[in-house]
């Protein structure tokens, strides 16, 4: 299969370990998939699905015209969710930037009538309002003719690929530096398509080059490749895409193990990532917090997404959702933010947190009247109800302790509040 050399020798500085714990305590964070494709809106990889003519498909750039962007109006939807960080897709594989790169015209500053660099606007907002910025970028390129030619997706008859890929690569070292220069601190760079050249034996990606650029520039800024394997040397966290960590209910997740490092599952709200006008089946406000709750669970933070319109807006069905989640974290934020996953192994019925002296009991699913825990009951001083703080009794078994849950009403989360010694 594909070799995969990481940056070799690789010690995270104390700067990138407070880094992660600071992303661990952060737990929700908003993915944003948007550029040329959300004009087409049949998601992010039409150019590949509809094999579009990359020339004809550039030519979107032309009519690029976003009138109601606004970052400051993004960063405050993104707050109003509840989300701590943001990830934008910087460049996608599509091969357009959404930023103002001067290693290529092929870009949002030059392309469009536009003209604006909304990466630099959002970067801004985000550190005014303090909202982490991610950025995810694509190491795959349906555009360029010096990407490596073995690649499985956008193989588009007219693009005649050179195969010159170390020009190739030197651009993506080039527009690294750039994003780490140009665009204040950085939380992460989230790159994707590693899977591009899974069926080119032996290829060498030399990520090494581009992870230890990145944290030469930026030694806090964490490396998360979502490549759907055990993560390599010079990774600092671990993604899961629609699987919670350990889970392979999207068929992605079968060669890689649960990793020490700060971990994430991205998500979306409909099916789509890039914003897809047919695209009406969104899960529910109960569907998507259990899945924020089952993730801090699993120890892992959620990054939810939403596929921005070509008008610059988030569509109005993610917005409702987004400040359902928020309305909800506002009142339960406390068991989310700043935890780890508790001592309980997620259960059928739910999942536990951890902070401090606090274990919260996160009952999703009610099933008997009595659940049981198998925690040391000498360690527990109190059991409430999380909203009420009302007493729940306890039973101290040997090898736990039997919680009286007769009183869980069907709430979309019902939180039992342990006050540990
Ligand atoms: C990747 C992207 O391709 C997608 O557009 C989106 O950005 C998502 C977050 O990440 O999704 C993948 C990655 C790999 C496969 C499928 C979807 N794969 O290996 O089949």
């Amino acid at each position: 299969s594909v070799v995969l050399p990481a940056q070799k020798g690789y010690v995270p500085t104390t700067e990138n370990l407070r880094n992660r714990e600071d992303f661990r305590d952060r737990k929700f964070g908003v993915f944003i998939h948007w550029g040329l494709y959300s004009m087409l809106a049949d998601g992010e990889w039409v150019m590949n699905n509809k094999n579009l003519p990359y020339r004809e498909y550039a030519k979107l750039a032309g009519g690029f015209y976003p009138s109601k962007f606004d970052a400051a109006r993004w960063v405050a939807d993104v707050k109003a969710a509840g989300a701590k960080y943001l990830c934008i897709t910087s460049r996608h594989h599509d091969g357009f930037s959404m930023f103002d790169t001067k290693k290529s015209p092929y870009n949002i500053v030059d392309a469009t009538p536009f003209g604006r660099d909304i990466l630099k606007e959002l970067a801004d907002e985000c550190h005014r309002q303090g909202i982490r910025l991610h950025f995810y970028y694509s190491l795959v390129d349906w555009y360029r003719t010096d990407y490596n030619p073995v690649g499985r997706t956008g193989r588009e008859a007219s693009r005649t690929l050179t195969g010159e890929w170390p020009a190739y690569h030197q651009f993506m070292l080039d527009q690294l530096t750039e994003l780490l220069t140009g665009y204040g601190e950085i939380g992460a760079i989230w790159f994707d398509g590693v899977w591009d050249q899974d069926q080119n034996p032996g290829f060498d990606w030399r990520l090494d080059e581009l992870y230890a650029q990145i944290h030469r520039l930026q030694p806090a800024c964490m490396i998360i490749n979502n490549h759907h394997l055990t993560p390599f040397e010079g990774e600092d966290g671990q993604t899961f895409e629609r699987d919670l960590p350990g889970q392979n209910t999207a068929g992605y997740s079968a060669s890689s193990t649960i990793s020490s490092l700060p971990l994430e599952t991205c998500e979306t709200m409909n099916k789509s990532w890039g914003y897809r006008m047919t695209d009406t089946a969104y899960k529910s406000e109960k569907e998507l917090i259990h899945y924020l709750v089952k993730a801090a669970g699993n120890n892992a933070n959620l990054l939810m997404n939403v596929g921005p319109q070509p008008d610059g807006e988030f569509p109005a069905a993610a917005m409702e959702r987004f400040r359902a989640i928020g309305k909800w974290l506002e009142q339960y934020g406390e068991t989310i933010y700043g935890t780890r996953g508790g001592p309980v192994a997620p259960r059928h019925w739910g999942v536990t947190t951890q902070k401090a002296d606090r274990l919260y009991v996160h009952i999703l699913q009610k099933e008997d009247e009595v659940l049981f825990l198998p925690v040391p009951g000498k360690t527990i001083r109190s059991a409430k109800t999380f909203i009420g703080k009302k007493n729940v009794e306890y039973t101290v078994v040997p090898s736990g302790i039997a919680l009286n849950v007769s009183e869980a009403t069907d709430a979309i989360d019902f939180v039992v509040e342990l006050e540990l010694q």
